[in-house]
């Protein structure tokens, strides 16, 4: 009989005891033997303005001790049908960005070679342009990306390539990413100049600003959106100022008028039947956040990629 990970009991142990993992998972120190790798990447090197999401795992590692072992509404139970652990934060420099993005792409590069799935909390969303390094070597990959900045941005401060509002535009020109396959939904807020998107759209990425998707519903756009990637290779990347300040404030870039935490939760679940090869939730800032309500989102929305992961694996075995 297979034997799964499980989370520490909390009838045994109660939540807020024993060593902090996500999930409450054990900790183990290599990926091999696992179906989904739940990995910290704690950097934000890439951060132009209120840095801070360099301390998000360990805060969403906190705050995850509340997942419990099904999900609701889907029935899933993830740590019942799929090998899950916390493989701990991948190797970081938090002084030197060109290094910082070789460690995470190296450490990256080797969980993914024991086959299993990662599911990453950031760090700053320059963090995801290593993670599809190591990820997409045989060839670009989709894109489901929920922000509410397209982040294709040029350069900063001169001729800088490397921030957290550039990591898409670098991986299309790396090859990472095929951007006929990219759809970003949640964009909004005041940009650099009219134009800041029109680059990414003669790419031929989607994007779906929030008041499209505020008209057309959550149904309508995870419709569309599987559509756009179909059943090939497709990466999914949740930056947590997608969410609506109001219910997370901890990030470094807010965006008044986003999603709420149900309508991410809803999206989140409609990604079934999409191939996952991977995800992240990038950007909780906890010294912005207030009683850890950022990190919460954070760590739930590692549980509902989760459960759409894990539910993945179980339908291929
Ligand atoms: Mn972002």
């Amino acid at each position: 009989m297979t034997t799964f990970h499980q989370p520490v009991d909390a009838a045994e142990v109660p939540r807020f005891a024993g060593h902090s993992t996500f999930m409450r998972l054990p900790a183990v120190p290599t990926a091999e033997g696992l179906d989904i790798a739940l990995i910290g990447i704690p950097w934000d090197g890439g951060t132009t303005n209120r840095a801070g999401a360099r301390h998000g795992p360990r805060e969403v590692r906190n705050q995850s001790s509340l997942m419990r072992a099904a999900h609701h509404a889907s029935g899933i139970a993830p740590f019942s049908i799929a090998h899950v652990a916390d493989v701990g934060d991948l190797p970081v420099n938090p002084i030197n960005l060109l290094d910082g993005l070789k460690l995470i792409e190296t450490g990256m590069a080797q969980i993914a070679a024991t086959g299993a799935l990662p599911l990453s909390c950031g760090g700053d969303h320059l963090t995801t342009l290593p993670v599809l390094r190591a990820l997409a070597k045989s060839g670009p990959v989709g894109l489901i990306h929920f922000d509410a900045h397209s982040d294709t941005n040029d350069s900063y401060f001169g001729d800088n390539p490397f921030t957290h509002g550039t990591p898409f535009r670098r991986a299309i020109e790396e090859g990472l990413l095929d951007p006929h396959r990219i759809v970003q939904i949640g964009i909004r807020g005041s940009v650099y100049e009219p134009g800041e998107h029109d680059w990414a759209k003669a790419q031929g990425i989607r994007i779906i600003y929030m008041e499209e998707f505020v008209r057309r519903g959550v149904a309508e756009v995870m419709a569309e959106v599987h559509s756009i990637v179909g059943d090939r290779a497709t990466y999914v990347t949740f930056d947590v100022d997608s969410i609506d300040p109001s219910m997370a404030p901890g990030t470094g870039t807010p965006e008044i008028g986003g999603f709420t935490t149900r309508e991410a939760q809803q999206m989140v679940r409609l990604l079934a039947g999409v191939n996952i090869i991977g995800a992240d939730v990038v950007e909780v800032a906890p010294p912005f956040d207030l009683a850890g309500m950022t990190a919460l989102v954070g760590a739930t929305m590692m549980f509902e990629l989760l459960c759409v992961m894990a539910d993945l694996v179980d339908r291929r075995r």
